[in-house]
């Protein structure tokens, strides 16, 4: 199927004069899958319902973006409609507490192990910028460390590149960040707990406020915890009085209901959340144990604050939408499509005789075009992201939506059948055939 984008081209030109890049964020302008730098027009979205969306020439796709996570219940759900609807109808925002918050902190703390209270944002971005503030309040401490590829929004202490050696400070990963801000975060290679505790103690663990991951990163391509790494964290953090943050604003409610501290079994002091917690309304959170959030104001010293946080909007549609995943638990289901779209995709690749690693976390697919399995950044950048990029144009041509980065993950929605699945896979085997 020719995919024709001359309105989304007419739009594209548009959109450039008004919005810089013309996108509202970067991801979205398919840089990541230029073709030999020659940039790519990208569709203009008109409307999605269920698993597909369509763009504005009326070329439609399975869509395995879902809105880069929020879309497991599928797009224009009607169970979180109606909650949306419902709640206009009482006016949108009102800059006071309000009952629905409470149910919705109450059904999260149920819902996410490490959750013993927990305090409502608008973004990822948010919750992680919140929850490293906090744990710098609460320990006094100024350093924190990440994991090379973990990506945690964009403020500035998570803009950092990799220091040249394992343990030395960050520089700056973008213009804008000062050094000096730069220089508080260290960051080592995901999944190398050796690297992890020499970090520490070059930094000096009593100056480590906290170590923030995603565990399970969906942000250099997804990559799985190895055995024991996430407890292995969990045990170094006691030791030092160090803050263990999970930034599973991805991975919550995608790898389990209680994600991924639910299903590893290792819990952190802090956690963050966002994406399917707001069911497509701009919603995050950030939380854990009682001492640590009893430290935020007003109740305590830690300042953190927002004017739409606990939207009655968003509140309505992170209710209707962690209410039904509680009550239908598609968990099983999607894992079992996940893993039928992972065999799928490797067959495809591998009749093709293509180096390629497909891998599934519960609803979470991704893949590299790599001889070897990818375990951390390093691995991901040595993949093959021309190949990547050529793919990517070949499934969307024929109506497959995939993320447009080499380094993202994949989604699947309770409207994903194996339907959608076998016609991914057939399109795979058309176009791994194609780049041959
Ligand atoms: P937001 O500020 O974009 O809501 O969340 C930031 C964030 C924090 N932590 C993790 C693990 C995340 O994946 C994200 C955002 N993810 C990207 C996709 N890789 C959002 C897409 C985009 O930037 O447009």
């Amino acid at each position: 199927m020719g995919s024709r984008l001359d309105q989304s081209r007419r739009c594209w030109t548009r959109a450039q004069q008004f919005i810089p890049g013309g996108v509202n964020s970067p991801v979205r302008a398919f840089k990541g899958v230029a073709h030999d730098g020659i940039d790519v027009v990208p569709p203009f979205i008109a409307s999605a319902s269920g698993a597909e969306v369509r763009d504005i020439d009326g070329n439609s796709y399975i869509d395995y973006v879902g809105s880069w996570g929020p879309m497991i219940l599928g797009h224009a759900n009607p169970i979180i409609s109606a909650a949306i609807s419902s709640a206009l109808e009482r006016g949108t925002s009102f800059g006071a507490p309000t009952e629905a918050e409470v149910e919705f902190a109450e059904l999260l703390t149920q819902l996410v192990p490490p959750l013993e209270m927990v305090r409502l944002v608008n973004s990822g971005t948010e919750a992680t910028m919140s929850a490293l503030r906090l744990a710098r309040g609460a320990t006094g401490r100024d350093y924190v460390i990440k994991c090379e590829g973990c990506y945690h929004g964009h403020a500035d202490s998570f803009l950092v590149s990799a220091g040249s050696g394992v343990a030395t400070f960050a520089i700056p990963g973008t213009p804008g960040v000062p050094s000096a801000v730069a220089e508080l975060t260290i960051s080592v290679p995901y999944n190398d707990l050796e690297a992890m505790e020499h970090a520490v103690a070059g930094a000096g663990a009593d100056k480590v406020a906290a170590i923030i991951l995603e565990p399970v990163p969906g942000n250099m391509g997804l990559v799985l915890p190895k055995e024991g790494y996430l407890a292995g964290l969990r045990s170094l953090c006691d030791k030092h009085g160090i803050v263990l943050i999970f930034d599973e604003v991805m991975s919550g409610f995608r790898v389990s209901l209680g994600g991924a501290s639910e299903r590893f079994g290792v819990m952190p002091d802090l956690v963050t959340l966002g994406k399917v917690i707001g069911g497509g309304m701009p919603v995050g959170a950030f939380g854990g144990k009682s001492d640590l959030m009893q430290q935020l104001a007003p109740a305590g010293p830690v300042y953190q604050a927002g004017t739409l946080s606990g939207n009655p909007l968003g509140v309505a549609a992170g209710i209707a939408a962690l209410t039904e995943l509680k009550r239908i638990d598609p968990y099983p289901a999607l894992e079992e499509l996940a893993i039928r779209w992972q065999g799928g995709m490797q067959q495809a690749a591998d009749d093709n005789s293509v180096d390629f690693q497909a891998s599934s976390l519960g609803s979470m697919v991704g893949f590299f075009f790599s001889a070897k399995a990818v375990e951390n950044y390093a691995d991901a950048k040595a993949a093959d992201s021309a190949r990547f990029a050529a793919f990517f144009h070949e499934m969307l041509s024929r109506g497959i939506y995939l993320a447009p980065s080499a380094f993202e993950a994949g989604f699947l929605s309770t409207s994903h059948t194996m339907q959608h699945v076998d016609r991914t896979i057939a399109a795979a085997q058309e176009s791994f055939a194609a780049l041959a």
